[in-house]
């Protein structure tokens, strides 16, 4: 088969853009432990107030220093409503779903995450900076998907 000299120039582009990208995840995924945000616990959204921890959404400390969120997102807030959260402290988020697909993102943070009903959505960071971070709901969930938002307070 002959191939046109553009042809296989831009074949040779095309296979090398992939390649870099391909190259590029890979190494994010084993250097950098770049993962998607975990969907591998399940909870059954009509039980969620009465499952541990869910029962008492909010931070818990672990022995070790770290710091555990648990949320609840429904239409149209997240439970709790407001997080203190101290300086410096690393922080993973457990959030899960009571009725619809809703988002959870901290802008600037790099907290993103879709939350479905019936599993767990994790996802970590360390607050480093003071202040007050918005947290809200990037998924379209209703008619008052705009006012879905809430407070993350770093002291
Ligand atoms: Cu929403």
């Amino acid at each position: 088969m002959h191939l046109h000299r553009l042809e296989r120039i831009w074949l040779t582009f095309g296979v090398a853009i992939l390649a870099i990208f391909l190259a590029t995840v890979t190494t994010a995924a084993l250097v950098d432990g770049f993962v998607p945000p975990s969907h591998v616990q399940s909870i059954d959204p009509a039980k969620v107030s009465v499952t541990p921890p869910f029962d008492k959404p909010g931070l818990h400390k672990l022995a070790n220093g770290s710091y555990e969120a648990y949320y609840v997102a429904h239409i149209f807030a997240f439970d709790p409503h407001h997080l203190v959260v101290p300086l410096g402290a690393h922080v993973t988020f457990y959030v899960t779903s009571l009725d619809v697909v809703h988002g959870f993102s901290i802008p600037e943070t790099g907290v993103n995450t879709m939350v479905t009903p019936g599993w767990v959505s994790t996802v970590s960071h360390t607050f480093r900076t003071r202040g007050t971070y918005l947290l809200v709901c990037n998924e379209y969930c209703g008619i008052e998907h705009q006012t879905m938002a809430d407070t993350i307070e770093v002291r």
